[in-house]
């Protein structure tokens, strides 16, 4: 595997999540495929889980990591061709990528959407620049548009504990402060119809995600009857993509005072199939989901977390076979 972006790259489903419990049965089985390899990590914005867990994915492996937070220590990158670079930027990314690439033999990438304008984040404009210039197989760790890792995870955590063959998985928006990329739930849905679950997708009217990710998915602006019967909730803020409303992408629509209906609780869960909880971290209390709620026993939080792992293993060993 030379990218990992989309959930076509990852090929057959059955397979992929066969190597996920092979991965779990004893991670420390290809100590040899990642001998002498370096994998590097770049981070543009924060993180706790993908950090740790590429980290340790890696290593599980047998790999040398690097990783690099390029707003501690780096050089400011300049990312826009045919700038006159006499501001605070030293370094062009154009440089820094191949020069990044000549020290390692896989790159991880995390560059959020910026939402200064929809079409440079929906065309993966500085991902897309590192597929092209680095040399080296890619893979995302979320980027303007899309967060395989956390889906991959997802997609594992709900086969295993899933009751039914076709559970029911709904996909709610959730109130937040600031306003949060979509890639998460991009990701999420495109995963969710690549695994063929019966996915419903809730949220406020202004907020319908982009049809690329989403395809003919079913959307219910009632959150209580998208509910109904659920057997997985996953819980999820984001900001307007900018389908319905091209004038506010990346804007947060409403005061999240007058939307705190939509924060998940025993409310909602009740109307549901004793369904479990999930969401990918980190989540803000009391604005996404209550309490009670993530502190219940059908809370998968901890253990969708610690999917990550598992999911960033099975991506680095495909990325190691393929060198
Ligand atoms: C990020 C987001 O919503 O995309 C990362 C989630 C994994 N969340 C925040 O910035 C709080
Ligand atoms: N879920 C997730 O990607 O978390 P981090 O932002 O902490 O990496």
């Amino acid at each position: 595997m030379k990218l990992f972006q989309h959930v076509s790259d990852i090929g057959d489903l059955r397979t992929a999540l066969a190597e996920a419990q092979e991965v779990k049965r004893d991670r420390y089985q290809w100590q040899h495929l990642g001998r002498n390899k370096t994998a590097l990590l770049i981070f543009f914005n924060n993180s706790l889980r993908t950090r740790l867990s590429t980290q340790k994915a890696a290593m599980n492996l047998g790999m040398n990591v690097i990783v690099l937070d390029v707003n501690q220590g780096a050089w400011k990158l300049e990312t826009e061709r045919g700038v006159i670079m006499d501001g605070d930027k030293s370094e062009h990314l154009l440089e820094a990528i191949p020069v990044m690439g000549s020290y390692c033999d896989i790159i991880g990438v995390r560059s959020f959407a910026r939402f200064e304008s929809r079409k440079d984040d929906y065309e993966e404009k500085i991902l897309n620049q590192f597929i092209r210039y680095s040399g080296r197989p890619v893979f995302f760790m979320e980027s303007a548009t899309v967060h395989p890792l956390q889906a991959f995870a997802d997609l594992i955590t709900i086969e295993e504990h899933k009751q039914t063959a076709r559970p029911k998985v709904v996909m709610t928006w959730a109130p937040h402060p600031r306003a949060l990329p979509q890639a998460v739930p991009n990701s999420f849905a495109e995963w969710m119809l690549a695994a063929d679950v019966d996915f419903v997708i809730t949220h406020p009217e202004g907020y319908e995600l982009d049809p690329q990710f989403i395809g003919h998915a079913r959307v219910e602006y009632d959150q209580m009857k998208a509910f109904e019967g659920a057997d997985f909730v996953y819980a999820k803020n984001w900001s307007c993509p900018g389908v319905t409303r091209p004038n506010d992408y990346g804007k947060v629509l409403h005061d999240y005072h007058t939307m705190m209906d939509w924060c998940v609780s025993s409310r909602q869960m009740a109307v549901t199939n004793n369904a479990a909880f999930l969401h990918c971290l980190p989540v803000r209390r009391n604005m996404i989901v209550t309490d009670d709620v993530i502190e219940s026993p059908r809370s998968l939080v901890i253990p969708e977390a610690a999917n990550r792992e598992i999911s960033a293993q099975v991506v680095l060993k495909r990325m190691l076979e393929s060198l």
